[in-house]
């Protein structure tokens, strides 16, 4: 025992003369020597044989000194008023929506924890954008809401009415939306944040893409920052961290990350038994980051000032996360039991404080000081992104309600004593007759806080959040780029993704349009034949070229320039799906009309990254989203994970995708040049997904007077040779399948005598929105004369049968069903794909033209105009099998 001691001692004096040597070094020579030295001794230890374990984290400490601190430059005490006062409105939308409405929802818990964040933010460093200025970009977490709706209501942005109606958006005279929706509130809210992971991924190819506007020249340089307020638990979506070496190689000093570290996630800990703040520091460390941690209030300087062993930060480094949340929410005397009760050095520390004082320890999170101190290092760094982590409490002032409780996230009611606790503990002049039913608070315009909020903002430049569209239409598009495509191509066959390549080739040539068109791609511009756009407009680089690239002698060589204008993603999806954002909203959040052209393999789209279309979609976007090798049969030999039947399908939900499945090249070019007018001159709120292929065949010429169907969704392409045949049927095809249409109508005529007008379908979703829009009406006015539907239109007075196939799931032709006059007959490809040639597919999948003839056969036999037995002669004379098993149960 008596040995152990004298060891413990002996240790203690040992690390106590080290120390005092490091601070000398520290104090004649500076950081830089301690530093030298430090790397030096574990050289050494090395050598000697002493293995060093892997950290990349630091101790768990504030990354800024106390004596580091600069001093705060606003009034603490309005500052304390006025984020008090937004405290309690922010608990009281939710808590009287959820009087009024129960089960309305909304969260109190976040904002709890993130008003120290946001109000330092709000009050000293976020700048709004002006009409010919911008400002700072700024993604707010999503559950925080409640949070920024009841700072706009203080500044009187938002009305009673509006806060009264939170989660009532239906209401008379408006209401809010739950979460941020620029679709909802397009005066108000710039970035949709609650779908988790998004937003910290979004907000990094965000900054990308404003160093990519100045790098190019199309924006003057700037040193506005964009600003991600997120969640601890978020950082669990594998899309939070999973760009940020991006933002590190990318030297993304506009880039700044907050994230709020309550150590709870919705149902309980983030991590209980480890701690995310040392974990999330070391990833950004590692990925090259600027961490600054603010972990303890200006209440603990004075103990971490007399920490001269260590012993006080080595117990904070050990203590796991779920035993720093209990502290939360016990009382002092536990506080000084399991925390400092774990050294006896620690106990005599604090045994000058009262039990009442270590329960108001106050934390880094909550303390405009310290949060004031890693802002301002945060925007004057250089180099590389910083991220924040601030240690705060969840629930922060809800007290037995819910601070620092596993509940606290789902906490939407306050009794009243509750609320009266609230009240009184952040000062609210709200009498206790009137706080159970938890009344909005606003001071006179005259009151010193209100003054002093408006000044703030005013010397930022105005409110935030705040979206508007901030540049003028573009004129509709120029005729040239796309003349050439209604020509058609003669013998020479191409595909359609070539005439995708070549339509952007050519709009980048465009004097117009040119300097803003972005080709996002990722990693995949030899599969589309882009590389010739290598040398044309280069690969943007912020570092431009640093090497001689291998292929440097040949012409089409891998040419990387700060000026260049290609967006080379790399093999992320959500990356250029990101950057397609961002692109195709600066309209809005910069002024300039960006036009992007995201091209990527169609099975890794609306599939692999719906959620971030979802998105595009709520934020407005406006581009293009080209999925190629597309359709399920027409991608050969790739099999069951690159074939994509699926994606149109998955396109319908989204209101304001318009999508389009063209099979030449005069579709192709009409379809994006309207987008671009509708888009771009018409400043429609839509953006566009169309698939190409890389199936080559000859691409005809343009027939007369269809572009309206081509923009509509279906216009007749070939007419029967004998329309007053007896027998007669319409087959309708889409993409590389039409293809296959108009061999089966020759194989009708000629073979079985049934003369068949085939029909082009660009879009089943634009029939379908056309089709269920003039159902709506006609529903709704059954005294007016009805509408008709485009497919309607085209087949009102047609004879015969119908046969439509698709290279997608059948679901899309079954869709449009109800608008022919007799129903059709629908071929589609559902099922796993194969790897096998086009052929084999089409035959498999049955939409290759034996198939469509035997369906139209079959359809007329169905309708008693030819005996079931020649069809199924003419099944076997068509080499089909019926008895094939169906493709969607192998
Ligand atoms: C993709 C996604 N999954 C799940 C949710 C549901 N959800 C909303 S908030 C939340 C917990 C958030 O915890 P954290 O990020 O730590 O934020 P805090 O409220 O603690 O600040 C969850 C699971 C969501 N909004 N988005
Ligand atoms: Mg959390």
């Amino acid at each position: 025992m008596a040995v152990e001691k004298d060891r413990q001692e002996l240790e203690a004096t040992e690390t106590r003369e080290w120390f005092e040597s490091l601070d000398w070094v520290l104090s004649s020579d500076g950081p830089d020597r301690v530093q030298r030295l430090l790397a030096d001794l574990q050289i050494h230890a090395r050598r000697r044989g002493v293995e060093l374990p892997f950290s990349a984290d630091t101790p768990h400490v504030n990354t800024i000194l106390a004596s580091d601190e600069p001093p705060y430059p606003g009034s603490r005490e309005l500052e304390r008023r006025i984020k008090s006062i937004i405290r309690w409105n922010a608990m009281a939308m939710v808590v009287r929506a959820n009087l009024e409405s129960p089960g309305i929802g909304g969260h109190i818990s976040t904002y709890a924890s993130a008003a120290t964040l946001l109000e330092v933010a709000f009050n000293h460093f976020l700048h709004a954008k002006g009409e010919h200025f911008d400002g700072d970009q700024v993604y707010f977490q999503g559950h925080s809401a409640p949070g920024i709706y009841a700072r706009a209501f203080l500044e009187g942005r938002i009305t009673e009415l509006e806060l009264r109606n939170f989660r009532r958006e239906l209401m008379e005279g408006g209401g809010l939306s739950s979460y941020p929706h620029p679709w909802l509130m397009p005066g108000f809210w710039e970035f949709p944040t609650v779908s988790m992971g998004l937003s910290p991924l979004m907000a990094i190819y965000q900054a990308r893409f404003n160093h990519y506007l100045e790098d190019r020249g199309l924006h003057p340089r700037s040193s506005h920052k964009v600003w991600a307020f997120l969640g601890d638990g978020e950082m669990d979506e594998p899309e939070s961290l999973g760009a940020i070496t991006l933002a590190a190689r990318e030297k993304l000093d506009n880039l700044i990350f907050v994230v709020n570290c309550n150590l709870q996630r919705l149902d309980g800990p983030v991590r209980g038994n480890g701690k995310i703040i040392q974990e999330l520091e070391a990833a950004f460390r590692g990925a090259g980051w600027n961490v600054i941690k603010v972990i303890w209030g200006t209440d603990w300087d004075p103990l971490l000032a007399s920490d001269h062993d260590g012993l006080l930060v080595r117990r904070m480094g050990e203590v796991v996360d779920g035993e720093s949340q209990k502290y939360a929410v016990m009382p002092g005397s536990y506080i000084r039991e399991q925390f400092f009760g774990a050294h006896p050095e620690l106990v005599e520390m604090v045994a000058h404080l009262s039990d009442e004082h270590l329960r108001r320890l106050r934390l880094g999170g909550h303390d405009p000081k310290k949060v004031y101190a890693a802002y301002k290092a945060a925007v004057e760094h250089r180099g590389s992104p910083t991220v924040i982590l601030a240690r705060t409490i969840k629930g922060y002032g809800l007290g037995e309600a819910g601070e620092g409780r596993n509940i606290t996230h789902q906490q939407k009611k306050l009794n009243e004593d509750e609320l009266k606790e609230f009240r009184t503990r952040f000062g609210i002049p709200i009498d206790d007759d009137d706080v159970a039913d938890a009344p909005f608070y606003r001071p006179p315009d005259s009151s010193p806080e209100m003054v002093y909020l408006r000044q703030r903002r005013e010397a930022l430049g105005g409110f935030l959040p705040s979206r508007g569209v901030r540049c003028a239409p573009l004129p509709p598009p120029p005729d040239e780029p796309f003349e050439e495509f209604a020509q058609g191509s003669g013998d020479r066959e191409t595909s359609t993704t070539g005439v995708a390549v070549r339509i952007v080739t050519k709009l980048l040539k465009d004097p117009q349009l040119g300097k803003l068109i972005v080709p996002i791609i990722p990693d995949e511009a030899r599969t589309f034949g882009m590389e010739s756009l290598f040398r044309q407009v280069g690969i943007y680089s912020h570092s431009g070229q640093l090497y001689e690239p291998v292929d440097r002698d040949t012409l089409l060589y891998y040419r990387e320039a700060k000026n260049g204008q290609i967006l080379e993603e790399g093999i992320t999806e959500a990356g250029s799906m990101a950057s397609f954002i961002a692109a195709g909203t600066a309209h809005a959040s910069h002024g300039i009309n960006t036009i992007p052209f995201f091209l990527f393999y169609s099975m890794f789209g609306l599939q692999r990254v719906g959620d971030l279309i979802w998105a595009a979609a709520d934020m407005r976007t406006r581009g293009f989203l080209i999925g190629g090798t597309s359709g399920r049969t027409t991608l050969a030999g790739e099999g069951l994970q690159h074939q994509d039947g699926n994606s149109h399908l998955l396109a319908y939900p989204v209101p304001n995708l318009v999508a389009y499945d063209p099979a030449y090249a005069y579709e192709l070019a009409a379809i994006v040049k309207d987008g671009i007018r509708r888009m771009f001159s018409e400043q429609e709120d839509v953006f566009y997904y169309v698939t190409v292929t890389n199936e080559t065949y000859p691409m005809p010429a343009m027939p007369a007077g269809v572009e309206e169907g081509i923009l509509r969704g279906m216009y007749l392409l070939r007419p029967a040779s004998d329309p007053e045949a007896g027998l007669r049927a319409h087959l309708f095809g889409s993409g590389a399948i039409l293809n296959e249409a108009l061999a089966a109508q020759a194989l009708l005529e000629e073979r079985f005598g049934v003369h068949a007008d085939v029909w082009s379908i660009t879009s089943y979703k634009q029939l379908y929105m056309d089709g269920t829009d003039v159902d709506r009406w006609n529903r709704l006015h059954p005294a007016e004369p009805p509408r008709r539907s485009w497919v309607d239109r085209c087949l009102a007075d047609t004879r015969g049968v119908y046969v439509l196939a698709s290279d997608y799931v059948k679901a899309l032709p079954q869709s449009i069903c109800r608008y022919f006059p007799r129903p059709p007959m629908a071929l589609g490809t559902d099922g796993f794909g194969r790897s096998e040639d086009r052929a084999s597919l089409r035959r498999f999948f049955e939409v290759d033209a034996a198939h469509i003839a035997a369906a139209a056969l079959s359809s007329l036999a169905a309708e008693n105009q030819l005996e079931p037995g020649r069809v199924r002669e003419a099944v076997t004379e068509l080499g089909l099998d019926p008895d094939a098993p169906n493709p969607v149960k192998v």
